[in-house]
């Protein structure tokens, strides 16, 4: 039976759109989890393999029957294949958005790609130093191609390390060179996860969990770090803006067009069509107030982060949002689109649209763009949308939007704090601010939608530590009131002391999933200015929702990196006491960091502030 409503979200506009999805037939992410009761036991557990057709095979958790697949794996490899797959999917996903960016530098710089430019010239100078690029008496598209040309080696196999690997500590550094983890390709980790995980390739489960700790750092410090870098380049690099959050955010006069994926190689210039005064003159004559753009997901985190797009939700949104029957059109990239929203949007009149050759999806029309043609594609896809004004039917948008202010990037924080990181630094040694964490990651139906993120969250800002947060966190945070500077009243008295002198919420917006790597260097530069290691600083990460591979791979770059990080679901490694030992306790004496699992988050908090208060004690902060 479906869990009653009250369980399902803790957010008005959640609860009221289920209703009406309900009330109009619509099936959703939670009738169809209810439908998948009970789910396999083998799975969870990571016990089930079928990497080859010997299988597929599954060992008995009570040593009663089978102990070994057909192959002779037991239970220790089959978690750890299956963990290790998890992550090389993960950082697949990542890298593949990184590389589209690059490839759209590339473009750029041979004249291919109209309507995208180099935004921030500073930052394209930046990264071409750290990669060697000649940047002197240069122009910025040639720059820009040789930039992308050298991004383009670290996805391969000549380097020895991954580039922005320099950027982490030195310390970090040398952890990694001496367990033998530091990343050397960014496909290569991959591509060698999935080689090793093979049959009959490696069957030590930790030498495969080390590559696994290898691939999510090629990730963390590559792929990923690219599309953040590459983003900032061609987009700008975000700065504080105001925006609103909910449903709330689409509007009755207005032609609504929701942007829903990752890469903001699409949305931004979807964005840029509709300020187009050719478009909006269209959508007047046929009797709309605008063009309203806002997002679901990550990719509209980008728009937020860098234009102040308004984000109508999260992950387990983007079927309720189509039920308000005011969404004119909704266009995906990838990731994170359920197949299931073209047949939502088929009861409505919303048209569903697909941009990305390797992403496809029933029930949407396909129109693919690429760097040569985006800019067309886009003003056609949006006049669609406006001519789509006129066959709506009814309205239903249930709540008034929430305000927030989005766009925190490291470059923005170290301004806000007068160019430097000292304050920050400053605040933590003398106790106002505890520690920081990094709260991302997903929505899950398992859980009652935004409850574990809004709890966590609370009780850390309640007690001093300051938040930042990305991806469907950040959507959840701001909707729950925290991402206002008034917010400062629901901090502990240090917290508000700082944040209400620098006039920032105690709650910071990073970004979307990629942009965690901005956490990364936010970390780095606080270790670097207190000459430790990542692992020595009161900071810890977590994941109270996740669902995807890609929220794995983010969990161990993280760790990897020397955060500990909390997850709330249990990820499927339980069939192994002895990798479930690793995750939690073992790894501290590899990487310094562990993996804390604590699906309360009231519980979670609790373990999160013991271990900030432990390593302010390590630095002798409160001596
Ligand atoms: Fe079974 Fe081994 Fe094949 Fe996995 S790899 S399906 S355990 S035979
Ligand atoms: S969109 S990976 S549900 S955060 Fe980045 Fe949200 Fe998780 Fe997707």
């Amino acid at each position: 039976m479906l869990t009653p409503d009250k369980q399902i979200s803790i957010t008005s506009d959640g609860i009221k759109l289920l209703k009406k999805a309900k009330e109009d037939n619509i099936e959703t992410v939670w009738d169809r989890h209810d439908a998948q009761q009970p789910q396999c036991g083998f799975c969870e557990m990571g016990l089930s393999c079928r990497i080859c057709i010997m299988g597929p095979c599954r060992i008995d958790p009570f040593g009663e029957g089978p102990q070994t697949g057909v192959c002779g794996a037991d239970a220790d490899i089959i978690v750890a294949r299956n963990l290790c797959r998890m992550i090389a999917a993960g950082a697949a996903a990542h890298s593949d958005h990184g590389r589209d960016l690059v490839e759209v530098l590339e473009a750029i710089s041979e004249g291919k790609a109209p309507g995208y430019k180099i935004r921030d010239e500073a930052k394209l100078k930046l990264l071409a130093g750290e990669y060697g690029v000649e940047t002197k008496d240069r122009d910025a598209l040639s720059i820009a191609g040789d930039l992308a040309h050298s991004m383009m080696e670290d996805y391969g196999m000549r380097r020895k390390k991954v580039n922005l690997v320099s950027r982490a500590p030195i310390q970090r550094q040398k952890v990694w060179e001496k367990v033998g983890i530091t990343p050397r390709g960014i496909d290569r980790e991959t591509s060698e996860m999935m080689h090793r995980t093979h049959m009959g390739v490696d069957n030590n489960w930790q030498s495969l969990l080390l590559q696994g700790l290898r691939n999510a750092l090629s990730d963390g410090w590559g792929g990923s770090m690219i599309a953040t870098e590459v983003s900032d380049i061609l987009f700008g690099v975000p700065s504080p803006k105001p925006t609103m959050v909910n449903a709330g955010v689409l509007k009755e006069d207005q032609v609504n067009i929701v942007v829903h994926g990752h890469n903001p190689v699409v949305s931004e210039m979807i964005s840029l069509a509709c300020q187009s005064p050719e478009l909006l003159e269209k959508a007047k004559k046929l009797g709309a107030n605008g063009i309203n753009i806002a997002g679901v997901c990550c990719t509209g985190n980008e728009l937020l982060m860098r234009r102040g797009i308004q984000m109508a939700g999260n992950h387990l949104m983007t079927e309720l949002i189509l039920s308000t029957g005011a969404v004119d059109m909704m266009i995906v990239d990838y990731q994170c689109i359920m197949p299931s929203i073209g047949k939502v949007a088929s009861s409505y009149h919303t048209r569903m649209i697909s941009t990305s050759d390797k992403a496809k999806f029933p029930g949407m029309e396909h129109h693919e763009f690429h760097p040569d043609n985006a800019q067309k594609k886009a003003m056609t896809i949006v006049e669609m949308a406006i001519e789509n004004f006129a066959n709506r039917k009814e309205l239903f948008i249930p709540v008034k939007p929430q305000e927030a202010v989005g766009g925190f990037s490291v470059e923005t924080i170290i301004n806000a704090l007068g160019g430097t990181a000292d304050p920050l630094i400053d605040a933590i040694k003398q106790g106002k601010i505890r520690g920081a964490v990094g709260i991302v990651g997903c929505n899950n139906p398992k859980i009652t939608h935004d409850y574990g993120h809004v709890t966590l969250t609370r009780r850390l800002i309640e007690n001093d530590i300051l938040v930042v947060d990305t991806g469907c966190v950040s959507v959840a945070n701001a909707k729950a009131g925290f991402k206002v500077p008034s917010a400062i009243e629901m901090a502990g008295p240090g917290l508000k002391e700082i944040c209400g002198a620098l006039g920032i919420p105690p709650v910071l917006h990073l970004g979307s999933c990629v942009d965690n790597v901005r956490i990364l260097v936010l970390v780095s530069a606080l270790a670097n200015a207190l000459g430790v290691d990542i692992s020595d600083l009161p900071v810890a990460g977590s994941a109270p929702e996740w669902y995807s591979e890609k929220a794995v791979t983010i969990g161990v770059y993280c760790v990897a990196s020397g955060i500990t990080t909390h997850l709330g679901p249990m990820p499927p490694v339980t069939g192994s006491k002895n990798i479930v030992e690793l995750l939690t306790s073992g790894l501290d004496d590899v990487v310094g960091a562990t993996f804390k699992v604590e699906p309360d988050p009231e519980k979670a908090a609790l373990l999160i502030r013991h271990h900030i208060e432990k390593k302010r004690a390590g630095l002798g902060l409160d001596a």
